[in-house]
C-alpha cells in the first residue's frame, strides 16, 4: 500500500502513528498539521465520544472506619484468615478517601472526559437502611464537584459489591428485603447527586457477585449455596436493579439517565460465517439469560426456566415487570469473549471451551479476546435494540514493575487495550451506538480477593508511599483520548 500511495496520501488515510512504528513518525505529525479527516479508516471514534476511567469505592478509597461508615461484607470477608491473597485488606487501598482532589488532577492530565466511580452503599446507610449518614454522602459530593470543576463527567455505580453488614446478617442477597434496601438507598443518592450526577448504574457485574460470592465462595460473603439459593440471590440481585431503576427515577431530577454495568457473556463467533454469526446471536440471550435477558424482557427464557426445573427461582408476575423496567442505557464490562460455534443441539449452539494453551493476562481468568468488544455491542444492540451502550470496564492485570528510574514498561497491557480497542472502534465505524469506554482501571487498587499483587491499573500504585505514577499504557492511552481515535 505504502508503495502505490505517497508518503502523505498514506499518512492521511492511516492517520498518525501513536501506535505505529517510528518510521511513520514523521508521516504523523504531516498528517496531524493538516487535520486528520475524521472518518472510519483513520480510525477516529465518532465526536464526543466519552473516553473514562472506572474504580470502585472499596477497591480505592480506604478510610474503612471513617465519618460514620459501617462495616461491608468485604471488611468481614477480607480480615477473615485465608480469604484473601496475603491476608489483604481494602482497609487503606489507595487512600483516595484522602487523595481525591490529587486523583482528579492526574485524571485531568490524561485527559479523561468521564470517570466512573461507585458509592460505597456503608457509608451512606452504616446498617444498610434506616437512618443515612450525612457525612458519608459528603465524600461523594466533594468528588463530584471535584470531578466537574474540572471538567470530567461523574458516571456513577450504586453497588459494586460492598454490602453493608448489617443487612449480611439479616440474609443478605438471599433475602427479598435487600432488594427493597437497595432501592431506598438508590433513591436516597440519586435524590442527592443527581442536580450534578447525570448517569446512575444500579449494580455492577451481578454475574461476579452471584456466581463468585454465594455460589464459588472466593468472593464475599464467601458462602458456597446449592443452586437454587444462588438461583434466588441472582434473582433478588436483578430485582435490585428493577426496583432500583424505579426509585432513581422516582426522585432524581429530570433528564437523569438510568442502566447498570454487567459483564453480560460476550458471545463471539469463532469463524465470522453466517451460520456462526446465528449461533452467537442465539448465545447471547440464553449465556444472559438469568441477567440481561431477564432485565430486558421482563422474563426468564424457556431455556432457562426448564433447566434450573425445580431448582429455578420463585418469582411473581410483579418482580418481573419492576426487573423488565426499561432503562436508559446499558453498560457492558468486559474482559473476554465467549466463543460460540453452531451446533446441532436444540440450542443451536456450543460454547467453545479454551484449550490449556490459550492466552490469559495476569489473572488466569482473564482470557485475551478482543472480539468481544465488537460482537457484545453489536448483538445487544441488534437483539434488544439498545441507542445508547458504554463499555464500563475493559482492561488488563499486568504483571508490572517499576523500572529503577521509575517507569513502568506494560506493553502487554498497551497491545491488549489496542487490540480491545481496535473491535470496539469497527463497532462504532458499523453504526454500533457505543458512547463511551471507561478503561479498568484508573490505577492499580485492592483486586478483591486477589488483593493487591494484581495491578490493573494506568496508574502503578505504590501501596507503601502511595505515590501513583502513570504507566506506559497511561501515556497510550492518552494520545487514544487526545487524537479521539487510535491512529
Ligand atoms: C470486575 N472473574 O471483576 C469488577 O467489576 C472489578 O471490580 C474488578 O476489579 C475487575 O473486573 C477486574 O477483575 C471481576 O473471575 C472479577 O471472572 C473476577 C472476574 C470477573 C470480573
Amino acid at each position: 500500500m505504502i508503495n502505490r500511495l505517497s508518503r502523505r496520501s498514506f499518512a492521511r488515510l492511516f492517520g498518525t502513528a501513536v501506535l505505529a512504528p517510528t518510521a511513520l513518525a514523521t508521516l504523523s505529525t504531516t498528517a496531524q498539521a493538516e487535520g486528520t479527516p475524521s472518518t472510519p479508516t483513520a480510525r477516529r471514534f465518532p465526536q464526543g465520544f466519552l473516553w473514562g476511567s472506572a474504580t470502585a469505592s472499596y477497591q480505592v478509597e480506604g478510610a474503612a472506619n471513617e465519618d460514620g461508615r459501617g462495616p461491608s461484607i468485604w471488611d468481614t470477608f477480607s480480615h477473615t484468615a485465608g480469604k484473601t491473597n496475603n491476608g489483604d485488606t481494602g482497609d487503606i487501598a489507595d487512600d483516595h478517601y484522602h487523595r481525591y482532589k490529587e486523583d482528579v488532577q492526574l485524571m485531568k492530565a490524561l485527559g479523561l472526559k468521564t470517570y466512573r466511580f461507585s458509592v460505597a452503599w456503608p457509608r451512606v446507610f452504616p446498617q444498610g437502611t434506616g437512618t443515612p449518614n450525612p457525612k458519608g454522602l459528603d465524600f461523594y459530593n466533594r468528588l463530584v464537584d471535584e470531578l466537574l470543576a474540572n471538567n470530567i463527567q461523574p458516571y456513577c455505580t450504586l453497588f459494586h459489591w460492598d454490602l453493608p453488614q448489617a443487612l449480611e446478617d439479616k440474609g443478605g442477597w438471599q433475602s427479598r428485603d435487600t432488594s427493597e434496601a437497595f432501592a431506598n438507598y438508590a433513591g436516597y443518592v440519586a435524590q442527592h447527586l443527581s442536580d450534578r450526577v447525570k448517569h446512575f448504574m444500579t449494580l455492577n457485574e451481578m454475574k461476579s457477585f452471584v456466581d463468585i460470592g454465594y455460589r464459588d465462595g472466593r468472593h464475599a460473603p464467601g458462602l458456597t449455596l446449592s443452586v437454587d439459593k444462588v438461583n434466588q440471590v441472582r434473582h433478588h440481585a436483578v430485582l435490585a436493579h428493577g426496583l432500583g431503576v424505579q426509585a432513581i427515577r422516582a426522585h432524581a431530577k429530570p433528564g437523569v439517565k438510568v442502566g447498570l454495568a454487567e459483564n453480560a457473556e460476550a458471545c463471539a463467533p469463532i469463524i465470522e460465517t453466517a451460520e456462526h454469526i446465528a449461533a452467537a446471536r442465539k448465545a447471547m440471550r440464553e449465556e444472559n439469560a438469568g441477567y440481561l435477558t431477564a432485565i430486558m424482557e421482563g422474563k426468564y427464557t424457556d431455556a432457562y426456566l426448564a433447566h434450573h426445573g425445580a431448582n429455578a427461582p420463585k418469582f411473581t408476575v410483579a418482580d418481573m415487570k419492576a426487573i423488565g423496567t426499561p432503562i436508559d442505557f446499558v453498560g457492558l464490562n468486559n474482559y473476554t469473549t465467549t466463543w460460540v460455534r453452531a451446533d446441532n443441539s436444540s440450542s443451536g449452539y456450543a460454547v467453545v471451551p479454551a484449550p490449556a494453551s490459550y492466552p490469559h493476562m495476569m489473572s488466569p481468568w482473564l482470557r485475551v479476546g478482543p472480539q468481544g468488544l465488537y460482537w457484545g455491542p453489536k448483538l445487544i444492540a441488534e437483539i434488544w435494540g439498545f441507542k445508547e451502550i458504554y463499555i464500563t470496564e475493559n482492561g488488563a492485570s499486568s504483571t508490572d514493575t517499576l523500572t529503577p528510574d521509575g517507569h513502568v514498561y506494560d506493553s502487554d497491557r498497551v497491545m491488549y487495550l489496542r487490540n480491545y480497542l481496535t473491535q470496539l472502534h469497527r463497532a462504532v465505524s458499523e453504526g454500533v451506538p457505543v458512547k463511551g469506554y471507561f478503561c479498568w482501571s484508573f490505577m492499580d487498587n485492592y483486586e478483591w480477593a486477589d488483593g493487591y499483587a494484581y495491578r490493573f491499573g494506568l496508574h502503578y500504585v505504590d501501596f507503601q508511599t502511595q505515590k501513583r505514577t502513570p504507566k506506559l499504557s497511561a501515556q497510550f492511552y492518552k494520545e487514544v483520548i487526545a487524537r479521539n481515535g487510535l491512529a
